[in-house]
This record gives structure tokens, C-alpha cells and sequence, in this order.
């Protein structure tokens, strides 16, 4: 994007918050590192004009990660459930968009500004929000909001520049192939300023000894459809985060191609899509078509990783619903239920079913 575009969408932004007091700025739900920085970087913008706001989200920060990021950031949150968006004259929302079962935000009420990263939804919505920054090819909202502080000309604090570039990096894999050239550029503008001290406590925080015996369980139950395919249904979670957790590791197997996790945690079944596939399927894509026609469905994400969710009206169809979620998974990408072998371990399983046949 252009210098004088960037220059221009930053002024008609400053118009819009200037002289506002009660300024919200929303994450989607279990906020993840991209929509925690990008909030916080759009709260130091503002401030950096004299204007004050609030953070706030809903759900869970369970990802051990996640939460040192929180605190070593010293990002300040509170929960949407305490204030009642309706009363601020301007709400943001960051790393997502309306509509979306994702923001903790009435279907009738509207943010003023959508800063997001996503493809774009439902344009005629979109039309009625006054300002409007989506930009589907980036590899994250951090890189958008940054670009709003290096062309305002702002400097960047140790924690703020910090938090962006942790944003890019988590969303963009390691600033791997989904990251874009313009994820590049802001990332290598941020680098000299990040505090790669902090980075590091961020990125290596001490884990709990439960988060250990979900990872096991994810990988014990995961099970494997040639050609390339893992499912892990880590059943009910103690917490949400873990569906992530395990998708990323599971992805790193070799010869697998996508994986999907999931699991159960209060009433709503999540999932986590990973690939290193993304540009022939796209996980956003197959994500929407996951829960099509299920009630209660929302998903969406990107070409490489997407997720979802459904509510479920009846808290028993959990594991209903869920294997409904995996069956279509491993026939959406061309393999079959009755394929299936543990993924450790199955090879001694097809070994001694051959056994006994013979
Ligand atoms: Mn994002």
C-alpha cells in the first residue's frame, strides 16, 4: 500500500476518534497474540493523539504463551461482560470482522472501525461502518496497525513494538511463507526496537503440567488418513486453548498435510485447521464447509489456518457433533473414514491385522 494511502486512512481515523472519550476497542473471542497486539497498538496510537480507551475481550487467554505475553506486555484488558459497549461513542474492532459469531458485540449494534486481516465477508454490512481497513492478503492485523505507527511517525515503545512484531510472527508461522512482503517490511521496522528479552520469556513461558497431559492425549488419540491427514479429538478440555496447541504440533509430523483437532469446553465444541497446503484447499474455505448447515456453526481464518466453532443446543450431542466435523474433514479432502489407523502406533496395528489374516 501506498505511503499517501496509509497517510490518508490515518487522517480520516484520527477524525473519527478525536475529541471521542468513551473509545472501546474489541478483540474477537479468546483473544490470540495478533488481535492482543493489534489492540494495543491501536490503544498507543490513540493515546499518542491524547485520546484515551479501553480494552476489552471475551473468553479465555488460556495459551500459556498468551498470557506471559500479557503480562510481560502488561497489555490492559478487561472483560467486555463488565461494560456495556452500547454506552462508548466508538468501538473498534481488531482481527476480525462483522458479521461474526467471533466478536462479543450484539448483531444490531456496529463498531465504528474494523481493522482486520480475514477475507472479506458480507460487503454490504461492511458498507455501513465508517471506517474500514480489511486487507485479506496480509499475514496479520499487527502488520496494519504498525503501519498506522510508522507512518504517523510515532515512536514505538520497547513492549509496543514488541507486541506487533510477536503478533506478525505468531500469525504468520514464524514470518514463513504466509507472511507477505509488506509483513516483512514492518517486521524488519519493528525488529530494532523489539526487546528480545521479553520476546524470548513470551515465547518460552513455563508450562503446567496439565497442559503436558492434553499434549499427550492429542497425540495418543490422533488418528491418521492416508494420504496425510491427522484428526485429534482431544474430547471435553479443562482448556480451549489446547486445540491450537495441538494442530501446530501435529502439523509438524512429517508427510502430514493437515491436520484438524478439536475438543469440548463449556457447552461449545472448538476446531483448529492447520496445513502446509493451503493454496490447493484452503483451510478458511474447508472450515465454513465443515459446519455448514449445523446450528449453532461459525468459522473462518486464512489459506494455511482456520478454526471454528458450534455451540450446541443440546449439550449432549457433543460427540455427535463432533464426529460429524471429522467425517466431513476426511471426505472434503478425499480420503474416507474407514481408512483410519492411529497415528502412533498403527503401523503395529495394520502389522498384526495382516498378521492374523494370514
Ligand atoms: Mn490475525
Amino acid at each position: 500500500m501506498e505511503g499517501s494511502e496509509i497517510a490518508d486512512r490515518l487522517s480520516r481515523l484520527r477524525e473519527l476518534v478525536s475529541g471521542k472519550r468513551k473509545i472501546l476497542i474489541l478483540t474477537h473471542l479468546n483473544p490470540d497474540p495478533d488481535a492482543l497486539a493489534s489492540a494495543y497498538g491501536l490503544r498507543y496510537l490513540f493515546k499518542k493523539w491524547g485520546i484515551n480507551s479501553v480494552i476489552a475481550y471475551e473468553g479465555v487467554i488460556g495459551r500459556p504463551e498468551n498470557r506471559a505475553m500479557m503480562r510481560r506486555l502488561r497489555i490492559p484488558l478487561c472483560s467486555v461482560k463488565i461494560l456495556e459497549p452500547r454506552n462508548f461513542s466508538v468501538i473498534a474492532v481488531v482481527d476480525a470482522q462483522p458479521p461474526s459469531t467471533n466478536i462479543p458485540l450484539s448483531p444490531n449494534l456496529l463498531p465504528t472501525i474494523v481493522i482486520d486481516h480475514h477475507p472479506i465477508g458480507k460487503k454490504s454490512l461492511l458498507k455501513r461502518i465508517p471506517f474500514v481497513d480489511i486487507r485479506p492478503g496480509y499475514g496479520s492485523t499487527s502488520t496494519i496497525v504498525a503501519s498506522y505507527i510508522l507512518e504517523a511517525g510515532i515512536d514505538l515503545t520497547p513492549m509496543v513494538a514488541t507486541a506487533l512484531f510477536y503478533g506478525i510472527k505468531s500469525d504468520t508461522r514464524d514470518l514463513g511463507p504466509s507472511a507477505t512482503p509488506e509483513d516483512l517490511r514492518v517486521a524488519n521496522l519493528l525488529y530494532p526496537k523489539v526487546s528480545l528479552k521479553v520476546l524470548s520469556e513470551i515465547e518460552n513461558p513455563k508450562l503446567p503440567r496439565e497442559y503436558f497431559r492434553i499434549l499427550k492425549e492429542g497425540i495418543q488419540n490422533s488418528v491418521y488418513f492416508p494420504p496425510g491427514l491427522l484428526v485429534s479429538d482431544l474430547g471435553l478440555l479443562a482448556y480451549v486453548d489446547m486445540v491450537s496447541v495441538v494442530a501446530d504440533m501435529l502439523l509438524r509430523a512429517e508427510g502430514i498435510r493437515w491436520v484438524l483437532s478439536m475438543g469440548e469446553w463449556k457447552g461449545t465444541v472448538f476446531f483448529s485447521i492447520r496445513t502446509v497446503n493451503g493454496r490447493r484447499h484452503n483451510a478458511d474455505k474447508l472450515a465454513r464447509r465443515l459446519i455448514r448447515g449445523i446450528s449453532g456453526g461459525g468459522a473462518g481464518g486464512h489459506e494455511a489456518m482456520a478454526g471454528g466453532k458450534v455451540e450446541l443446543s443440546n449439550p449432549d450431542s457433543g460427540p455427535e457433533v463432533r464426529k460429524r466435523i471429522k467425517m466431513r474433514f476426511v471426505k472434503e479432502l478425499g480420503s474416507s473414514w474407514e481408512k483410519g489407523i492411529p497415528f502412533i502406533g498403527g503401523e503395529d496395528a495394520v502389522r498384526e491385522r495382516k498378521a492374523r489374516v494370514s
